[in-house]
């Protein structure tokens, strides 16, 4: 059995130490961070998201692995974000107001940090006047905002309407990610810009910093 599946089996089990230390393993071997992200840890994801769907798992499962992609994602942050650089933007990011999905979100946020952003942090279930407040006392270049449910993906459109109102629109882009997300959606409520992964989304803020 392959290391990577390894580390998936042991993720749909919830079991988050042995996650975690296949993890440690893999990266001591030299294996490349993204692809022991992609090929272990999210493919049992994907495994996971697919039985919940077929009510083959219920939220308990899906929970415990959850964490152990999150012990896993843990081992993986030093690679996966490289320090050092200096930062060229400042972002707010956070799992819009209803949703408590954060994997995704942290995911993005790593992979900012790792491009030389500085990020700030608001968590899950983040009100759209919590986006906006940030944004202007901490002078964001970017608000990031992250949605799991088609419920919940409509908050993204708040965000837009309050930062048009609080007259910060154009200097704030906002940026908008999650899996029910679409382009068409983005364009739709007038965000700035979509993207379906976590290193697009990292790649998209640096070139609006950078006006690049
Ligand atoms: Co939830 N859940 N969940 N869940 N859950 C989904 C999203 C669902 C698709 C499962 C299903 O039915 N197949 C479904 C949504 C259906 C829908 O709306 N159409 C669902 C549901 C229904 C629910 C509950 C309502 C279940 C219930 O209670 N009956 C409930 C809601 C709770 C709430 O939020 N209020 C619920 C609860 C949970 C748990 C708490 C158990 C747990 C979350 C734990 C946590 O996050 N800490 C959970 C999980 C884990 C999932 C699945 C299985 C996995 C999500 C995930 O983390 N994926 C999910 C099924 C699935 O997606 N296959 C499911 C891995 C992650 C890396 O991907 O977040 O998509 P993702 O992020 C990607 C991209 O989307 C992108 O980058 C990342 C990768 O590079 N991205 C951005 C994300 N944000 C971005 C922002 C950007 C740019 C890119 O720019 C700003």
């Amino acid at each position: 059995m392959s290391i990577y599946t390894e580390i998936s089996e042991n993720l749909q089990k919830g079991k988050a130490r042995a996650v975690k230390a296949l993890v440690e393993q893999a990266a001591a071997e030299g294996l490349p961070a993204a692809e022991i992200l992609s090929e272990g840890l999210l493919a049992g994801m994907n495994v996971i998201g697919e039985k919940f769907k077929k009510n083959e798992v219920y939220v308990p499962e899906v929970l415990v692995a959850a964490r152990a992609m999150n012990m896993g994602v843990g081992v993986l942050k030093p690679q996966l974000a490289e320090n050092g650089v200096k930062a060229v933007g400042k972002v707010c990011i956070g799992t819009v107001q209803g949703d408590l999905h954060d994997i995704g979100k942290n995911l993005v946020k790593m992979m900012m940090e790792g491009k030389g952003l500085e990020v700030i942090d608001l968590g899950t279930d983040v009100a759209p006047e919590t986006f906006i407040e940030t944004a202007i006392r901490e002078n964001c270049d970017i608000i990031c905002c992250s949605a799991l449910l088609t419920t919940t993906m409509e908050v993204m459109a708040e965000v837009v309407k309050k930062a048009e109102e609080a007259g910060i629109r154009d200097r704030v882009r906002i940026m908008v990610g999650g899996a029910p997300v679409t382009d068409s959606f983005c364009e739709q409520i007038g965000a700035d810009k979509y993207t379906s992964d976590a290193a697009s989304a990292a790649d998209a803020a640096v070139a609006f910093c950078t006006g690049a």
